[in-house]
């Protein structure tokens, strides 16, 4: 049986990959971190608890990560966890940097020492791109990476630092350069998440606006569970190396506002407002991930479309907000 260690296990996708982790056989082994409401953290891994091995971690304790990989002894780490929100990271720079570079430094530092011979996968971004675009439009490995949040900044140090490994030490080293992807595990402070739960309230009658920052930035939205997926794949193929995960098609915020409200049969333009507060220092204006590598070599499909992934998001909410 196969030991995966997963930090983030918590979050979005942690909770997708260790579910399809568990479901292949591998023995499942996840950081947490300790909060003061401990029932709001593990919402995501409830339905799984009796299946996993948890472990008290922080991804700036580098002495906690070298005491978990000691003990599990992992074949394969996949670095989930993170200080994942972008808009954040303008507020808390230097956690972001702690939490997500040195983070992944410490564990491979430790891996290097304790299982040489384990595969390491590090969750990279697209934000890493900042507003470098090719010009057919789409974003792939050898576009430049020039970031515009203290999050891009942290991600492509630690992205740099998953290929050093790699080259210098022959660790089964890989960076994964995921664009956005969403679900219904999604958290409520992200933009999809945010529009599907507000528009839901309003709706219902619970709420009379949404307020939003940049309506004119456009992402390219998958859904986690195929992300997760292609984690998987890219941890298990032989050839340790990095790759882009995408569906590349490109839709603004102002699109997304548009399909959720009319989905639920009202008019975004009456409830969408503009709040300053939501605007970030600078913007990444334009995501679209050229992903044809990873399909071809790796076999790997998304199984929802933006639209199916959309409703399964409003179909969450519609069953969880009462009336
Ligand atoms: P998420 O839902 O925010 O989950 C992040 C996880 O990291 C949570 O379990 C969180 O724990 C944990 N974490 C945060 N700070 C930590 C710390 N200091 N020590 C230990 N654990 C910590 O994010 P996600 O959407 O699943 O994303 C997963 C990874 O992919 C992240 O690295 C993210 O940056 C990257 N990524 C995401 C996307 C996307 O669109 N979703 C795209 C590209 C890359 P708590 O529950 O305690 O907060
Ligand atoms: O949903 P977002 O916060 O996602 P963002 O910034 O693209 O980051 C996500 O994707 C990255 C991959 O490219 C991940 F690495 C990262 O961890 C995260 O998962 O914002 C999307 C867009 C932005 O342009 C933002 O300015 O929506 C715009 N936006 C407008 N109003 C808003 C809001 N974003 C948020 N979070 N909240 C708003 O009220």
């Amino acid at each position: 049986m196969k030991k995966a260690l997963i930090t983030g296990i918590s979050g979005q996708d942690g909770s997708y990959l260790a579910e399809y982790l568990l479901d292949l056989g591998y023995s499942v082994h996840g950081i947490i971190r300790r909060a003061s409401v401990a029932e709001n953290q593990s919402s995501r891994i409830d339905h799984i608890h009796d299946d996993i091995h948890t472990y008290y971690g922080d991804l700036t304790d580098e002495n906690s990560l070298h005491k978990i990989i000691s003990k599990v002894q992992p074949d394969e780490i996949y670095n989930i966890g993170a200080m994942s929100h972008v808009g954040v990271s303008f507020d808390t720079p230097a956690f972001a940097l702690k939490a997500n570079t040195l983070g992944p430094l410490g564990i491979l530092e430790s891996m290097k020492e304790i299982v040489p011979s384990a595969k390491y996968y590090q969750a990279s971004s697209s934000e890493m791109f900042g507003n470098q675009v090719d010009s057919d439009g789409f974003q792939r490995l050898t576009t430049p990476m020039i970031p515009v949040s203290p999050y891009g900044c942290s991600k492509l140090a630690a992205f740099n630092l998953t290929n050093i490994y790699r080259d210098s030490y022959n660790l089964h080293c890989c960076n994964g350069i995921l664009f956005n992807h969403e679900s219904p595990r999604r958290g409520t402070t992200f933009v999809t998440n945010k529009v599907v739960k507000g528009a839901v309230e309003i709706k219902r009658g619970l709420r009379s606006d949404i307020q939003l920052g940049n309506l004119d930035s456009y992402r390219d939205w998958g859904h986690s569970y195929d992300y997760v997926r292609a984690i998987h794949k890219i941890t298990s193929y032989n050839q340790a190396r990095n790759w882009i995960v995408s569906t590349g098609e490109s839709k603004s915020v102002r699109d997304l506002c548009s399909i959720v409200f009319d989905k639920l049969g009202i008019n975004y333009q009456d409830y969408v407002k503009y709040n300053p507060q939501y605007a970030r220092p600078n913007e990444l204006n334009f995501l679209q991930g050229d992903s044809a590598e990873t399909k071809e070599i790796l076999d790997w499909q998304p199984t929802y479309t933006f639209d199916s992934m959309i409703d399964e998001m409003i179909e969450y909410w519609l069953q969880n907000i009462s009336q």
